[in-house]
């Protein structure tokens, strides 16, 4: 049987998990969002990344399901999370263009609040810079009911489209995610670095918030917080783990 067949059966019977990876602002030290990463538990290929099936689950038109999977599961935890009295910490889910361009899609993420019960403001939603400027005037309406319940609206893989200025501004976007390639080339190329200094100071001008995706390393970090960026996700501060694991960083602990 083909990856596709076994996709289907795997949305059925949910051979899915989560994992998180948390974003920390760089002034407080605070986790301000963990961002949902889903992975396929396989029964005979092992753990699948999303790089091996969200394609697939577009082309066979499986991604709404699969996307209502893991608003659901992460907005079930993000209430748990909230119920055992940790600090507030809200959950990104990534959403495909396919999913984006559908007539149902703020329904479908209502739907997800109204059943978990979770507060739109601990929801975080990211959509590519791509996937932004597909039916633009579509996409500005839906971004701005959604903002207008309180969710958070963040651009992913910023800097890999090609998005002006005067273009962005009409979005109601609260975040930029710097793509991960500017930040693994920043150290060791002047135009990197430069693209992310622009950047930086585009996103402050638009009063947006600023994280650098990908950072690994201590003097990545050190450079960011010289130039103002506000938060910063990756492997310096954690892989993507699971709920349990994640949950470390914003217990009040030690
Ligand atoms: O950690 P990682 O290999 O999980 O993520 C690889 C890519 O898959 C990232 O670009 C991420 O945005 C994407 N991705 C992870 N989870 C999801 C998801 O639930 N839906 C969609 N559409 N993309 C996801
Ligand atoms: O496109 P998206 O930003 O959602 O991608 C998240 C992907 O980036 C995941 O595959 C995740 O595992 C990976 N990732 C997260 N942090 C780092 C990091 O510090 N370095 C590298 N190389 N990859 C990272
Ligand atoms: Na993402
Ligand atoms: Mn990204």
């Amino acid at each position: 049987v083909t990856l596709l067949a076994d996709l289907r059966q795997a949305i059925e019977q949910g051979e899915f998990v989560l994992h998180y990876q948390p974003k920390v602002d760089l002034l407080t030290g605070k986790v301000t969002s963990v961002e949902a990463l889903v992975r396929w538990m396989h029964p005979r290929l092992g753990m699948l990344a999303p790089d091996k099936f969200i394609r697939l689950a577009e082309e066979g038109g499986m991604i709404a399901e699969l996307t209502e999977w893991v608003m659901r599961t992460a907005c079930l935890q993000a209430r748990a999370w909230q119920e055992a009295d940790l600090a507030p910490v809200r959950v990104a889910v990534n959403l495909s263009p396919f999913h984006f361009q559908r007539q149902d899609v703020k329904q479908s993420i209502c739907a997800v609040l109204g059943s978990t019960g979770l507060d739109p403001a601990l929801l975080e939603i990211e959509i590519t810079e791509s996937a932004l400027m597909q039916n633009d005037e579509y996409t500005c309406r839906v971004l701005s009911e959604l903002r207008d319940m309180g969710i958070t609206i963040s651009v992913d893989d910023f800097g890999t489209g090609y998005s002006s200025l005067s273009y962005l501004h009409r979005f109601p976007i609260n975040t930029l995610k710097i793509d991960r390639t500017f930040i693994l080339n920043m150290m060791k190329s002047s135009e990197d670095q430069a693209i992310v200094t622009a950047i930086i100071a585009m996103a402050k001008s638009l009063k947006m918030q600023i994280v650098a995706e990908g950072v690994e390393s201590v003097d990545q970090l050190e450079t960011l917080k010289d130039q103002g960026c506000h938060e910063i996700q990756g492997f310096l501060v954690s892989r993507p783990v699971n709920a349990e694991r994640v949950a470390r960083f914003f217990t009040d602990e030690d």
